[in-house]
């Protein structure tokens, strides 16, 4: 049994729940240019139009429900004894609404807004444009979502690599490895002398980089792993 456990969830945990993964043959990034919605400069060029792409997002997250795999990684987390941290790339609420606690949104969240003229973030659920004031400085025109861009530093990087830096298990759940510094993890992982195990529908960009690997849908897999693990 471990002693300290790192998990990184990317899109693929989400799918199986409705919300569409980016780069699946009909992912999001295959239909949108991710610099014209998710970039700094794209923001800057088109504001309304990256509102539009999150107000999208926003509202379609609200018909769909945690799955399985979400729910097993919150189990896990309430069994295990030793430390954990799970670190997910995406920005939809569904490990928390699966009971998830010991988390971070390394991307950010999309209904969380942030103020470019104070720097005030709140929860967001609603629709948001140009037009939409600040809840603290009530100025317009600076609200955005509080996600992370390309091009922007993740969130809590620091704590994150502390946690990499002293585990002994990384599993990594349905991400294809694409976009760093989340795929780099793996390897800082197996620098500590951590077990890396990769589940996911299908081998990743890093997949040669992990221990072990199963493949196969999130709501079998996870669970399936959850299970064994816990009564190793
Ligand atoms: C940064 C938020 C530096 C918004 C996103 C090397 C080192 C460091 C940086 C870079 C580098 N090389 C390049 C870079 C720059 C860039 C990058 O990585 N580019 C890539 C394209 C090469 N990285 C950045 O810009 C990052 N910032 O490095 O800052 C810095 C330093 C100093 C000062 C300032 C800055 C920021 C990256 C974050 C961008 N934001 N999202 C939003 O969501 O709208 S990224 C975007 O991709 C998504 O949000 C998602 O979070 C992320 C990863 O995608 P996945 O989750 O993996 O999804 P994907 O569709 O790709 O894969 C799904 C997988 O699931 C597949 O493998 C599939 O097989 C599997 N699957 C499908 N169905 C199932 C399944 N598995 C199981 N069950 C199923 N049913």
């Amino acid at each position: 049994m471990p002693s300290s456990i790192v998990i990184l969830t990317g899109a693929g945990i989400s799918a199986e729940s409705g919300i569409a993964t980016f780069r699946d043959p009909d992912g999001i990034w295959s239909k949108i240019d991710y610099r014209e919605v998710a970039t700094p400069q794209g923001f800057a060029a088109n504001p309304a139009r990256v509102h539009d792409f999150y107000n999208w997002r926003r509202q379609n997250v609200k018909s769909v429900e945690p799955n399985a795999a979400h729910v097993a990684l919150a189990r896990l987390e309430r069994a295990f004894a030793g430390e954990f941290l799970l670190v997910t790339q995406n920005v939809d609420s569904l490990h928390e609404r699966a009971g998830s606690e010991r988390l971070i949104h390394m991307h950010g969240q999309h209904d969380r807004a942030l103020c470019n003229a104070c720097g005030g973030r709140t929860p967001w659920h609603g629709e948001m444009s140009l037009e939409t004031l600040c809840p603290g400085c009530e100025q317009a025109g600076h609200m955005r979502p509080d996600v992370v861009w390309f091009g922007e530093m993740p969130y809590e990087m620091d704590r994150i690599q502390a946690a990499l830096r002293g585990c002994d298990l990384f599993v990594s759940i349905g991400t294809s490895g694409n976009v760093y510094p989340a795929a780099g993890f793996v390897r800082e992982a197996r620098a500590a002398g951590a077990r890396t195990v990769e589940l996911n529908l299908e081998p990743s960009q890093g997949a040669d980089l992990f221990h072990e690997a199963e493949h196969g849908p999130a709501t079998r897999i996870v669970p399936d792993f959850v299970e064994r693990l816990l009564g190793a």
